[in-house]
């Protein structure tokens, strides 16, 4: 064994891997079963995931830094199409990409558009076909769709394909094997206690969307951004101010509910959630605000990371 082959079994293995594919497949649900915590919202509404989300895993064998990504959807705005550009450039530059696939349901268009995407890309690809509790099992068209875009591509690229159900935790640990065994020899990327880095005031943000996900429905969610003004760390509690952004005024009267009931839910389960998640007490002053047109604001986008 050579000097640099020593050095590197001593340091271990260590990798970005771009968890990427369409939306609702389970990509959030895979990277919190894999860190054990939970790190990135999840919900079955398009698009929950807005920005792109670090999830760094540290074990004794190495250390592997997700990127979850918005996924991928039919845009109809400008939010919608900012967040599918952002979660196809999460590909470039990393060690490994991971594309989630729903093994309850058929490939659609979205997951034709990331195998012709992989062809291109020269690093290491997983496909994972998640839900795979679910009845149906559509493994076969998936694979046969990669050889008909691989012919059609000419593309010499292979794929490594593995079944996961990320609500129950089924195939993770093969999973893991599997990707500490395709990054590279290296030295951590991040220090060893840390999660992730996103910021504080964009998780608590987001804990607060999931929660108002959970209960509105539709169209509603899209028209729906949620921004942390103040956090005021004390002690014994944390007070945080947000704001609730709404399109319309009748969008408003939804979202506060009948006799303030929804915003009251909300609050509640957000400030039981952020408890658990940094171990300190929360009071949440919720404000619903009506902005309109925000999806089609720069400005807006840009503060809340969308642009
Ligand atoms: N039955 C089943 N449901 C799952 C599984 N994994 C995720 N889900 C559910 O699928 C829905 C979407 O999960 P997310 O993790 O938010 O999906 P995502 O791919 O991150 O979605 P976007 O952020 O919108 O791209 C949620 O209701 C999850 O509970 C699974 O293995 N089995
Ligand atoms: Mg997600």
């Amino acid at each position: 064994m050579d000097e640099t082959t020593e050095q590197n079994e001593a340091m271990g293995r260590a990798g970005i891997i771009a968890v990427v594919g369409r939306t609702n497949v389970g990509k959030s649900t895979l990277v919190n079963h894999l860190l054990g915590e939970k790190v990135s919202i999840v919900s079955d509404t398009v698009q929950t995931t807005r920005n792109l989300i670090r999830a760094i895993l540290t074990e004794p064998r190495g250390q592997l830094v997700f990127l979850d990504t918005p996924g991928v959807h039919k845009a109809k705005g400008d939010m919608g199409k900012n967040l599918n550009k952002t979660a196809r450039a999460s590909v470039q530059g990393v060690d490994a990409v991971l594309l989630v696939l729903d093994g309850g349901h058929r490939p659609a268009l979205e997951d034709d558009g990331w195998f012709r995407r992989i062809t291109q890309e020269e690093g290491a690809c997983i496909a994972v076909l998640n839900k795979r509790d679910l009845p149906g099992n559509h493994i076969e068209d998936y694979k046969k769709l990669w050889q008909e875009i691989r012919e059609e591509k000419q593309s010499g690229k292979d794929l490594v394909w593995l079944e996961t159900s990320a609500l129950h935790g089924d195939g993770m640990t093969g999973l893991l094997d599997t990707l500490f065994e395709t990054v590279p020899p290296g030295a951590p990327l991040f220090p060893e206690d840390i999660l992730t880095d996103y910021p504080r005031k964009l998780n608590i943000a987001d804990v607060i969307r999931e929660k108002l996900f959970h209960r509105l429905h539709d169209e509603l969610p899209h028209a729906i951004a949620v921004w942390v003004e103040s956090i005021d760390e004390q002690e014994k509690k944390w007070s945080v101010e947000a704001s609730i952004y709404v399109e319309r005024h009748s969008q408003k009267g939804i979202v506060i509910g009948e006799k303030g009931r929804l915003l009251k839910w909300v609050r509640e389960q957000a400030e039981k959630e952020l408890y658990e998640m940094y171990g300190v007490r929360f009071k949440l002053k919720l404000w619903v605000k009506v902005e309109k047109n925000w999806r089609k604001n720069f400005w807006i986008l840009k503060k809340l990371g969308y642009a």
